[in-house]
């Protein structure tokens, strides 16, 4: 089994985590799917790249109606994406490398395929089955009305009833995502036992931890009460007012978690919450002492391109996190959302969520790239962990013009096709930029097809190019870690109503300008990296950011 001792004994506290997701990073087999031989033949790029660490958005055995985040074996790989033996050899090659390797864990839900499930389906009603999930009878005078008003994050109903084995209609079961993804009762010990069971499993084979998908959904409000909200209102509340997100039980799960992970430390295994939960305060519950390490910061992700929306959510950050004395962790893209350097290239603000169809309004790329590149320089100098989503180091963008018929993410599906969902995001990864499929696959084939634009994007034509991208994020990564930037601390040189954010961070100032003319460096200014080029006369370009070496006199204040 692999040996994950050579990793430093709190190496997660500053860590920069790529994310993989496997079935678009690369395919060793030809078959247009990305699997886990393919992410081992890579590893070299990203220790070259100079991450710490990786995380694997699920390789398990699933039927893949949610991309693999409807699991139906938790013990075993998907035979698209490899066996058990490959994550064997991934794990060796990354100790290797020197990186940890962090997977992601389901436990909010199965997969309708799941045996548990089956089960369920199997003995009916009031069985030990049916316990492990939510089955409830449904309202009205035959329960032919689902027991309560929730809805499914993808779009429908959040319940669906089945035929009970003698053919007769049955009961419901709750799933706040796909009709293939039924909630677990986290009240139902057996549940607990199993998952823990299965953080076992896969910390024995050494992995350095997990990603926990849905974090804040494990605890529903006892009774399942209706959700008396509108979706207008619950946008100005705190999540926890809907009765499935962010209740307080949740944690009790992580600290049973927590107790196996320091069982086989050091150095430190992880928990790494996604729980899109607000305000800050709430988010910070999920990494108090003796919980989690790490929840993602999604306010930063989700703030719009503006100076002084930035400062807050950075400030509102540090100040939530440091409260409970955990790190924060900065994010910008991952495979739910759409990619930071399309997501900025809007002139008005847009979300994150939702996807981009081709025939609505398209983001400005050469915008998008530029903002994206400065918002990275910005992340990657701010205290705390980081994760970078795969193919962002190549300043991908998203697909925007994908066909609807090659759509496979459910959201799409369950919003009746109002909603493109995620799978621009997703689109294999172009490596070569003059092989077929861009050189994901010796096939050339892709499970998605890829916009011509990546060719310029693609790995082979970026490395070794001064003032690519790629250079760019090997650059930041190098000199973070040169100047141990995630172990700092931040002091702001700018007034918070300036539309230049002037900070400091230990050796290194970081000037990031987001007005509209060029920003005076100051005399003697010592740039060591810029997300962009500096004007002729060494002015930082709006849009663009700048590490320089601290202690060279301060720019007139903006
Ligand atoms: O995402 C959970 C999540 O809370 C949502 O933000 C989700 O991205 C959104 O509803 C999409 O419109 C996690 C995974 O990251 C996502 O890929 C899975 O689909 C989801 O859980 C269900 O497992």
């Amino acid at each position: 089994m692999t040996d994950i001792r050579a990793l430093a004994p709190d190496w997660w506290i500053d860590a920069v985590t790529y994310q993989v997701y496997p079935r678009s990073f690369a395919d060793s087999d030809g078959d247009g799917t990305g699997d886990l031989p393919g992410v081992t033949a890579r590893l070299a790029y990203l220790a070259e790249l100079g991450v710490d660490a990786v995380w694997l958005s699920p390789f398990y055995r699933s039927p893949l109606h949610d991309a693999g985040y409807d699991v139906s074996d938790y013990r075993d790989v998907d035979p698209r994406f490899g066996t058990l033996a490959d994550v064997d050899v991934l794990l060796a090659r990354a100790e290797e490398l020197g990186l940890a390797v962090v997977i992601d864990l389901v436990p909010n839900h199965t997969s309708s395929e799941h045996p548990w499930f089956q089960a369920a389906l199997a003995a009916g009603r009031g069985s030990p089955e049916r316990a492990r999930y939510l089955f409830r009878d449904g309202r009205g005078k035959d329960g032919e009305l689902p027991p309560n008003n929730w809805r499914s994050g993808f779009g429908g109903p959040g319940w669906t009833r089945v035929t009970e084995p003698d053919g007769s209609p049955g009961q419901w079961y709750l799933h706040l995502f796909d009709v293939t993804q039924p909630d677990l009762d986290w009240t139902n010990p057996e549940v607990a036992a199993e998952f823990e069971a299965v953080l076992r499993f896969w910390l024995d084979r050494g992995v350095a931890g997990f990603r926990v998908d849905v974090a804040h959904g494990l605890v529903k409000t006892p009774g399942l009460p209706d959700l008396t909200h509108t979706r207008e209102e619950l946008a100005d509340l705190p999540t926890n007012a809907a009765p499935m997100w962010d209740q307080d039980g949740v944690q009790e799960i992580y600290t049973a978690w927590r107790r196996v992970l320091d069982g086989y430390g050091p150095p430190t295994r992880i928990l790494c919450a996604e729980a899109w939960v607000t305000p800050p305060e709430r988010m910070a519950r999920y990494v108090r002492p003796g919980q989690m390490h790490q929840s993602f910061g999604f306010d930063f992700l989700s703030s719009p391109w503006e100076p002084r929306a930035l400062r807050r959510v950075v400030d509102a950050s540090l100040e939530s996190m440091s409260a409970v004395g955990a790190p924060v962790t900065w994010v910008l893209s991952n495979h739910d959302v759409v990619r930071h350097a399309s997501r900025l290239g809007f002139p008005q603000p847009v979300g994150p969520a939702g996807g981009i169809r081709a025939h609505d309004p398209q983001p400005d790329p050469v915008l998008g790239l530029r903002r994206a590149r400065a918002a990275t320089t910005l992340m990657l100098a701010l205290p705390g962990a980081a994760y970078l989503y795969q193919g962002e180091e190549l300043g991908l963008p998203e697909h925007t013009t994908l066909p609807d018929e090659v759509r496979d993410d459910p959201v799409w599906l369950r919003s009746g096709h109002t909603e493109a969902g995620r799978d621009g995001a997703r689109v294999p990864l172009p490596w070569v930029a003059d092989a077929p499929g861009f050189g994901f696959s010796p096939t050339g084939r892709t499970w998605l097809p890829q916009p011509e634009a990546y060719r310029d994007h693609a790995a082979d034509a970026q490395s070794g190019v001064l003032g690519s991208t790629l250079e760019l994020y090997r650059s930041l990564l190098r000199l973070r870690r040169e100047f141990r930037l995630g172990r700092g601390e931040l002091v702001w040189a700018s007034t918070p109503r300036s539309t230049v954010l002037d900070l400091r961070n230990g050796d290194v100032r970081v000037v990031v300008n987001l007005g509209s003319r060029p920003v005076d460096l100051g005399p003697d200014a010592d740039v060591l990296v810029a997300s962009g080029p500096l004007t002729r006369n060494g002015r930082l370009p709006r849009d663009t950011a700048a590490w320089l070496r601290a202690g060279t006199s301060p720019r007139r204040p903006a």
